[in-house]
């Protein structure tokens, strides 16, 4: 077999079925990472999301018998959308990051994956192969670092030179001697823009992120985010992309090659009340199709009243007060209660007053009772 011939095959073929950019690399063991994960994991930096078998993670041989190259692809998203909807006064709405804008890019890399299988398995039946996208053990982001497609930057982001870092990146582990790129030099220099962008100092370093303190995490929990951090959330609520629209190697890259990636405004950037009071099915119906919502209603329901609060939007102040009455979970009372005592006004400490009588849970009573002192 031909690997030279059947890798420039490769690199055709994947334009046409819309990866936008392809690399190559061996299937050696990922050494830098496992110490960098290792050292993440001491000092408590993860977000947890991470899968939690570290030697998994950094030895592809684990993964698949016998490798010989793992396949990188990215394909780049818009940043922009086409479509705009205002954000009005008594019309507020939230923001998804773009990561999240159209169909859930898992579905759209693992399809590109499985038919870059396939025709592998035409030129190589007997090939042995293991794709995986954002949930598999492999770090996306050192595989592409390592086959070359972009550097890795001071965001943590993989920055390509063609689209930015907003690509969206997957791989393949395979049996097959392919011939391995290089990685490309680092062209962040002495920028910084992006630490300095972080609303809440969560790139420790350049390189280094502390999970636990980034937004884009935060948005994905289930508990009371924590105070220190919700004002700082504003109006976001999955994800985060100041990190990346601070780096001018960003500036003006907005890609729309795919069409499934194309943002329904009123579903990337919603309008915040109507969250309140959705169903599960209307949620589904609304939002299940996007990445943001693997997590499931109540995380965007806690999000969507942290950023009224950000509004301080009055007219929210009657579906607040049925949440804070009404609702079931505690995250979502403890969170409109907190979102009552920003906004203030009359019928919000009245309702915060009843609440604290009827109140049981114990988290959410401190809730009131911290809403209550704003108007001290
Ligand atoms: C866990 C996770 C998160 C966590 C933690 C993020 C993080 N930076 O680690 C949270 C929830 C915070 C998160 C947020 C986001 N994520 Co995320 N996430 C992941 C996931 C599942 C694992 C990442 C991981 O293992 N991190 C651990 C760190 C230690 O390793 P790493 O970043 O993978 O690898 C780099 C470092 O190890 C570094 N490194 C190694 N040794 C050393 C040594 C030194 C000295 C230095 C400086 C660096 C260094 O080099 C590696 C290559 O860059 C990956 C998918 C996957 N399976 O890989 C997606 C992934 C990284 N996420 C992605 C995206 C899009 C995002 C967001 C932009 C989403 C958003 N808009 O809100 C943000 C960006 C936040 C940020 N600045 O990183 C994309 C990144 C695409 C790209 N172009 O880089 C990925 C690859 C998903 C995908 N398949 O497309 N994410
Ligand atoms: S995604 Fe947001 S919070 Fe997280 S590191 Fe980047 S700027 Fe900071
Ligand atoms: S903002 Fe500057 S330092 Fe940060 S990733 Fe971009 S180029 Fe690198």
């Amino acid at each position: 077999m031909d690997f030279h011939k059947l890798k420039k095959e490769l690199i055709t073929y994947s334009k046409e079925i819309g990866i936008d950019k392809i690399g190559f690399t061996t299937a050696n063991p990922f050494d830098e990472l496992k110490s960098r994960l290792i050292r993440q994991q001491e000092l408590g930096y993860q977000s947890g999301f991470e899968d939690p078998d570290i030697e998994k993670r950094v030895t592809p041989s684990l993964l698949l018998e016998e490798p010989h190259s793992i396949i990188s692809i990215a394909l780049a998203y818009p940043s922009k959308m086409n479509e705009r909807v205002e954000s009005k006064k008594g019309m507020r709405r939230g923001i998804f990051s773009r990561a999240s804008w159209g169909l859930d890019y898992h579905h759209i890399l693992r399809d590109r994956l499985k038919k870059l299988e396939e025709f592998i398995l035409t030129r190589v039946p007997d090939v042995r192969l293991k794709s995986m996208v954002d949930t598999g053990e492999l770090s996306d982001r050192a595989v592409a670092e390592r086959a070359g497609i972009g550097w890795s930057g001071k965001n943590c982001a993989i920055i390509t030179p063609e689209f930015g870092s907003y690509v969206y990146l997957g791989e393949m582990i395979t049996s097959i001697p392919l011939e391995p790129d290089s990685p490309i030099e680092d062209q962040c220099g002495s920028c910084t823009k992006c630490l300095e962008a972080c609303p809440t100092g969560a790139l420790v370093q350049g390189g280094q992120i502390n999970a636990q303190r980034c937004i884009s995490f935060l948005t994905q929990t289930k508990g009371l985010i924590p105070d220190e951090f919700r004002e700082k959330i504003g109006n976001r609520v999955y994800g985060c992309d100041s990190c990346q629209t601070a780096c001018p190697h960003n500036k003006g890259k907005n890609f729309h090659f795919h069409g499934e990636m194309e943002p329904d405004p009123e579903v990337a950037k919603p309008l915040l009340k109507p969250i309140l009071t959705l169903s599960n099915r209307e949620f589904k119906n609304k939002f299940g199709d996007v990445s943001g919502s693997w997590r499931g209603k109540k995380p965007i329901q806690r999000n969507a009243i942290i950023a009224l609060a950000h509004f301080k939007d009055e007219t929210a102040v009657p579906e607040l007060i049925d949440v804070l009455v009404k609702e079931a979970s505690p995250v979502s009372r403890g969170t409109a209660a907190w979102a009552l005592g920003k906004i203030g006004g009359e019928p919000a400490f009245a309702a915060l007053v009843k609440a604290k009588v009827v109140e049981t849970d114990s988290e959410v009573r401190g809730e009131i009772e911290k809403a209550l002192n704003y108007y001290k």
